[in-house]
């Protein structure tokens, strides 16, 4: 007979937090959002942390390296969607390896021999108005000169007038060796009264720039997640078909974490890619396996030497699995069972295998109560999508700005892996959506607000860690009229039209 699992499946709308006392020493600045990425023994310090409990979604729409860089400077991860090329992937990995907070490599160059025709075209297609002038006209040539808008009059000049006659020369530039720091970089900018300083390696070949704007930036971003060589840290998605090519790639291009990523992840499939990482790097490599959404499945690819657990099946907004396979479970649920797997499986072995809620955050304080009920860390696509830092463009539909969103198991993706059963190749059916999501501005601006309402929502609840929450927070169930009570209600909003 088949086992029943009685209780209701439920989602995070379904609950409530109810306040604990708050302390006087609870108060924002106190909060810590620290939460270990990677399993580990008890009373050792895990290898890999988060400063923030967020990952982006290993997914086309979501997580390339531009991502990677912008959440990773904010305390979180991304893992680098695995559905395309090794090469192309491994590229992206290369790219958040190579960033140096401060540090950027020029992406517009041209030589002495280009005209002011060719300035102006690739300041309209970079959107950078500094230009590196080398000898080959690449990112790493000789440095010959610099080019900013300062040094043409667009309407005035003539469009053929070749760089060498307007650039400002090397012999009147001030440059850092390679290898100075950014608090050196910056002193050389602010007494030379400079907005650019090229950084250049002995042989006079450009390696970045060092731009005044970005100082104050980097000194707001407090949180950067970074290794012990100061670079910021990326995790990969991989698959169970080719990870014995796709990994040693990565790993040879510095990935920090990698992902398995299937939307069901319960199969022999990944206990076989867990154990070929495993083996080949003797444990050192990490990588997350999943999804699941009972104990069965967390403690299966448990046994199998996952580092972390990914939790959901069919909650994420452009996901249709359970519609088309009538598998899943509310996400709440999924993750109220798991995280009392981990529990008893730490309290067991003393090892702690972190969990990560994937799909299904709506609103901000879903994020709390996903912690609240044993989340370490919180997956999400819709949510990252919007801002300016995903891969796609910003579209106008009527009179709204909207991003593209679309599911890895959508016709568009094609990322037949994440469905793969075994058998031939090729998505047999979709699985996920096409969509739009408003479009919402920059990453940190969001990520900031945010993670206030986190730690206000801590405060409230008396906790100055996501442990601390997970242990003391109060959750309660709430009826469908209640949640129409928590909402504004019996008053015409002013913005409505009467
Ligand atoms: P959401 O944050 O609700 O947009 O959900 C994102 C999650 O949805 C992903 O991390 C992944 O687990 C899942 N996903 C991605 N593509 C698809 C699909 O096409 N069905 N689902």
């Amino acid at each position: 007979m088949a086992r029943y699992f009685n209780d209701v499946s439920r989602t995070f709308n379904e609950y409530l937090l109810i306040p604990g006392l708050t302390t006087k020493e609870c108060f924002p600045q106190n909060v810590s959002l620290k939460t270990p990425l990677v399993k580990y023994q008890k009373g050792t310090a895990p290898e890999l942390e988060l400063n923030i409990p967020f990952v982006s979604a290993i997914m086309q729409s979501v997580s390339d390296h531009k991502m990677a860089i912008a959440l990773a400077k904010n305390g979180g991860l991304s893992f680098i969607f695995g559905s395309q090329a090794i090469e192309t992937q491994v590229e992206m990995v290369r790219k958040v390896k190579k960033f140096k907070a401060g540090f950027v490599v020029s992406d517009a160059n041209l030589t002495p021999n280009d005209t002011l025709k060719e300035v102006l075209a690739i300041k309209a297609s970079t959107g950078h108005s500094t230009i590196g002038i080398t000898a080959d006209g690449t990112s790493n040539g000789k440095l010959l000169g610099i080019v900013t808008s300062r040094d043409y009059r667009e309407s005035k000049d003539n469009l053929d007038t070749k760089i060498s006659e307007f650039m400002t020369p090397f012999s009147k530039l001030v440059t850092g060796e390679l290898g100075i720091s950014l608090t050196e970089a910056n002193d050389i900018i602010w007494d030379h009264k400079l907005n650019t300083l090229p950084i250049i390696d002995k042989d006079q070949n450009l390696q970045y720039f060092v731009f005044r704007k970005d100082y104050d930036a980097h000194k707001e971003n407090p949180n950067e997640l970074l290794d012990p060589n100061k670079k910021l840290l990326v995790g990969a998605g991989i698959n169970t078909r080719d990870y014995t090519e796709r990994v040693p790639q990565l790993v040879e291009a510095g990935v920090d974490v990698l992902c398995i990523d299937s939307s069901d992840g319960f199969s022999e499939w990944q206990a076989e890619t867990i154990g070929f990482i495993k083996n080949k790097y003797n444990g050192k490599v990490k990588v997350g396996a999943g999804n699941v959404v009972d104990k069965d499945g967390f403690l299966y690819l448990v046994e199998a030497g996952a580092d972390f657990i990914k939790v959901g099946i069919g909650g994420g907004s452009i996901c249709i699995t359970r519609e088309q396979k009538g598998i899943g479970r509310g996400q709440a649920t999924s993750l109220i069972e798991v995280a009392k797997a981990r529990d008893e499986y730490f309290e067991q072995t003393g090892i702690y295998v972190p969990i990560c809620s994937d799909g299904g955050i709506v609103q901000d304080y879903h994020m709390v109560l996903a912690l609240a009920m044993g989340a370490d860390f919180i997956m999400m696509g819709r949510y990252f999508a919007r801002f300016d830092e995903s891969p796609t463009k910003i579209l106008k539909v009527g009179s709204n700005y909207v991003k593209e969103y679309w599911g890895e198991g959508s016709n568009r993706a094609r990322n037949w892996q994440r469905y793969d059963t075994g058998g031939s190749e090729g998505l047999k059916f979709e699985e996920g959506v096409d969509s739009y999501v408003p479009y919402a501005g920059k990453l940190k601006d969001n990520l900031d607000i945010t993670v206030g309402k986190i730690i206000s929502t801590m405060c409230s609840c008396g906790a100055l860690s996501i442990p601390e929450l997970e242990k003391n927070a109060k959750i309660t169930l709430v009826s469908s009229t209640s949640i129409i009570e928590g909402g504004a209600h019996d008053v015409i909003l002013k913005e409505t039209n009467i």
